[in-house]
């Protein structure tokens, strides 16, 4: 069966351009900064974010531990979300392999922290307490919603964190949605901040990387660690290259995507039995839940969808999220609504 498949938005798989492209794409060993390739997506990658140098990897869970570790020495302490990604979905990495201590705060329903609770959480200078170094943002951010993070609000973070000699780390896995969504440039978002990573494989389309972007020096620092990582890649233009694809041809077309959330999330309101959370679509993700009345679980009623043909992310006992991408189309949107109310029907 085709499957409808909204579970993410790393589900995309490579367009035929991008196809050709690492086909004929001009390679070399990136070890020793000789795949010609790779410098042209780093070079495109920095010069989008206003960054002075960017450094692919292999994905957005390396291109944030290799940032963390490039910002914090061992016991240092980061700030980040209770909701953030790199708290709750890279496996602990900034402090098992790093010994980054972790500080979190809560996420507010817009994905932001609170200054004051910011400013709460750096620690004083103190023998007892870690070493405050770096505060994390995530935009679009993903467990609260894909909603996007403002250029205003991310310059109120920056400019706390330089009253107290902290570093910002911007989790971009998704910055281009959020630029599209606010009608804003990436680098106007990424400017507040010291690095950023952004993901070329999800909304994006590219098969595989990430990019982490920052001054030459950080750069330099975050190549190490990528090293240290196992992220010494070889011949990685043909990955470099879908990239580049990416950039120049997929992100004016994320609004597509966030059109079709809406329209996707306005035919499932008019069915009974499901809540969403307040404000969803912001951007590519809706997060849906099945009401009380509704038996069975989340598990049972996702079964139930893939039997229609329709694959959705399981995030909660009894909640959903369906992610619209390059890959769903209209015709996809109406059939994963008949999903849902045909799934609805029979519960
Ligand atoms: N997110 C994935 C899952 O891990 C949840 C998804 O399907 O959304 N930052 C953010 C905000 C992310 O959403 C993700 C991936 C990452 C970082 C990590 O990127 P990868 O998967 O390339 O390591």
């Amino acid at each position: 069966m085709n499957f409808i498949d909204l579970r993410s938005d790393t589900v995309t798989t490579p367009t035929p351009a991008m196809r050709e492209a690492m086909y004929a794409a001009d390679v070399g060993d990136d070890v020793y900064g000789e795949d010609p390739t790779v410098n042209r997506l780093q070079e495109m990658a920095a010069e989008k974010t206003g960054k002075e140098a960017g450094l692919f990897v292999p994905s957005g869970t390396m291109g944030n531990l290799a940032a963390v570790l490039a910002h914090c020495g061992r016991g240092d302490e980061a700030i980040l979300g209770h909701l953030a990604h790199t708290f709750l979905y890279e496996a602990g990495g900034i402090s098992a392999l790093g010994g980054v201590h972790s500080r979190q705060v809560p996420n507010q329903a817009d994905g932001t922290l609170a200054l004051e609770d910011i400013r709460l959480a750096i620690r004083p200078d103190d023998v007892h307490a870690p070493v405050t170094r770096l505060i994390c943002l995530e935009n679009t951010h993903n467990r609260c919603g894909g909603v996007s993070l403002s250029v205003e609000y991310t310059r109120q973070v920056y400019e706390l964190a330089r009253q107290y000699n902290l570093q910002v780390h911007l989790d971009g896995a998704r910055l281009f949605n959020a630029a599209v969504a606010q009608g804003v440039n990436a680098r106007e978002l990424a400017g507040p901040t010291d690095s950023v990573t952004f993901c070329l494989s999800k909304a994006l389309c590219a098969p595989v990387g990430s990019v982490l972007c920052g001054s030459r020096d950080f750069i330099r620092r975050a190549h190490r660690m990528r090293k240290q990582l196992g992220g010494g890649m070889r011949q990685a233009g043909v990955l470099a290259a879908a990239g580049i694809v990416a950039l120049e041809t997929m992100v004016d077309r994320l609004s597509e995507d966030h059109t079709r959330a809406k329209s996707l999330a306005d035919l499932l309101k008019k069915l009974p039995g499901l809540i969403f959370d307040p404000g969803s679509p912001y951007t590519n993700m809706i997060f849906v839940s099945l009401v009380d009345d509704v038996p069975g679980d989340g598990r049972h009623f996702s079964a139930r969808l893939i039997e229609l043909g329709v694959k959705v992310g399981v995030v909660g006992p009894r909640r959903f999220r369906l992610v619209t991408h390059y890959w769903i189309d209209d015709p996809a949107v109406e059939r994963a609504a008949w999903a849902f109310e045909t799934a609805l029907r029979g519960a």
